[in-house]
């Protein structure tokens, strides 16, 4: 950014570029269609699948943000594009459900079987996306192709890549993050805040921030600063 230094939220450093980041690194990330499809189900839901054809009867929207990984850095001026998440919830969703107004929850599933579970209440930010456009091209599968959940004002771990499946919940669901058991063990582990809010620093469910910073410091190599910052 030219002028004024880009506002940060605590703790975090911009780095250059945006880096691919997830829970397993070493493996490529999961092969998926091309075209989007998505299974809703969990409470109340009738069978209902999210498809291109049913997203294109939503308005696009652009969303300029930040990604804000959990383990310290931020990845800037990112333009991401697709569609309202409260549009695909009030719109797609909940008119197939009975008693839609009960789902508190949504736990968001990815084709590698990561999952993040949000508040309804976060879901439905104005500046919540199902975005399958990043700087104006389609998504990569470094970037979570076809589809993935963007949720600027929660850390990265809450924005699900590879979007497959979406579950409705009345009560909080468990913290099942991940299939594999090494992975949910270590994911568990780290005890991530349920909210996650980046400007609140809600880091760790637990732990105060001056000590989750440096312990995911130590943890985490961070990509290489941006100079300007
Ligand atoms: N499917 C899936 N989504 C995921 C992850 C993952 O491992 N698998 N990692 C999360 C974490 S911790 C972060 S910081 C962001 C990183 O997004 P990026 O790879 O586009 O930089 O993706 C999130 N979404
Ligand atoms: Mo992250």
């Amino acid at each position: 950014m030219s002028g004024s230094p880009h506002r940060l939220p605590p703790g975090q450093r911009a780095v250059v570029g945006f880096p691919r980041f997830g829970i397993d690194l070493h493996a490529p990330p999961p092969v998926t269609a091309s075209e989007i499809s998505i299974v809703v189900g969990g409470d109340v839901a009738e069978a209902l699948v999210i498809s291109d054809a049913l997203l294109g009867s939503l308005p696009r929207t652009a969303v300029d943000a930040d990604l804000h990984c959990v383990a310290g850095w931020s990845a800037t001026d990112l333009r991401w594009e697709g569609w309202r998440f409260d549009d695909v919830l009030n719109r797609l969703i909940l008119p197939q459900t009975l008693e839609g107004e009960r789902i508190a929850f949504l736990v968001f599933i990815g084709a590698d079987g990561y999952r993040s579970i949000v508040t309804r209440e976060d879901a439905v930010r104005a500046n919540v996306l199902l975005a399958d456009r990043l700087d104006g091209e389609p998504l990569t599968p470094e970037h979570g192709a076809p589809i993935r959940l963007v949720s600027p004002d929660q850390y990265g771990y809450i924005n699900t890549k590879h979007l497959t499946r979406i579950e409705l919940h009345v009560e909080q669901p468990e913290p099942i993050f991940h299939p594999r058991r090494s992975v949910q063990r270590a994911l568990r582990a780290v005890h991530p805040h349920d909210r996650a809010r980046v400007w609140q620093e809600e880091r760790h469910r637990y732990l105060p921030s001056w000590l989750t910073r440096p312990l995911y410091r130590l943890v985490v190599r961070l990509p290489a600063p941006r100079a300007d910052h």
